[in-house]
């Protein structure tokens, strides 16, 4: 089974993204491993909305060791097995929580051994200019992209575009980074899906 790493910083929709392209790939239902920092691995059942309400945030660092889902990915014939994993977040320096700084440890050491890499970025806080100090974009993100470049399967998904008003912070993005993939999605509203989907099949075969 390939695995498929969602990474980025916290509170940039990763959680969401984990729960809602599990329903919009055809999951009913969702069966959570979750992998304690003390290294028991435990199984919950919920519905979307209460994975919703139990997993996802309006605070950072809601996330703070590893859970996973298996999906079928839809081929041509048949389906393909892949386990899409979510972490915690990352950020810059040493984090004063022990346990999170765990997490951080122990989704790093996922991002070494997953077979395609799903970069999340929050889009609304890039830098609409080259070299504005404002630039959310700091180097945790940078690192990323840079191990990205030695990865075969790397995308950089721009989240949260519903609430972008205007497309010059995207273009910048783009402009930025050329020699990688980016998705402009919007989780809340499913917009980009469709891509990444094809994305993680057109990969899944060659990693
Ligand atoms: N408007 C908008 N909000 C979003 C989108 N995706 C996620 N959010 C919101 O962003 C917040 C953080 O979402 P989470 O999924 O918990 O983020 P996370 O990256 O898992 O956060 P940590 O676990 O803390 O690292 C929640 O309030 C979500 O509802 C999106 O596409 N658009
Ligand atoms: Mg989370």
């Amino acid at each position: 089974m390939k695995k498929c790493l969602i990474i980025g910083k916290p509170h940039v929709g990763k959680t969401l993204f984990f729960i809602l392209f599990s329903k919009y790939l055809g999951l009913k239902e969702l069966l959570v491993e979750q992998n304690l920092l003390n290294g028991d691995r435990i199984h919950k059942l919920y519905t979307f909305e209460e994975a919703i309400k139990s997993l996802c945030a309006s605070k950072p660092f809601k996330t703070q060791y590893l859970q996973s889902i298996d999906l079928n990915l839809p081929l041509l014939k048949g389906n393909m097995k892949l386990q899409l994993v979510d972490g915690t977040g990352l950020t810059e320096g040493i984090h004063g929580d022990v346990s999170i700084r765990r997490g951080m440890v122990q989704t790093l050491a996922a991002l070494y051994e997953c077979d395609i890499i799903l970069h999340m970025i929050d889009i609304n806080s890039y830098a609409a200019e080259p070299n504005d100090t404002m630039n959310g974009f700091g180097c945790t993100d940078i690192q990323l992209t840079q191990y990205g470049l030695s990865h075969q399967a790397y995308v950089i998904l721009a989240n949260k575009i519903d609430l972008l008003d205007s497309r010059t912070k995207l273009a910048q993005l783009q402009l930025d980074y050329p020699q990688h993939t980016i998705i402009p999605i919007s989780t809340l509203s499913g917009q980009g899906f469709n891509e990444i989907k094809a994305y993680c099949r057109f990969k899944s075969k060659y990693v």
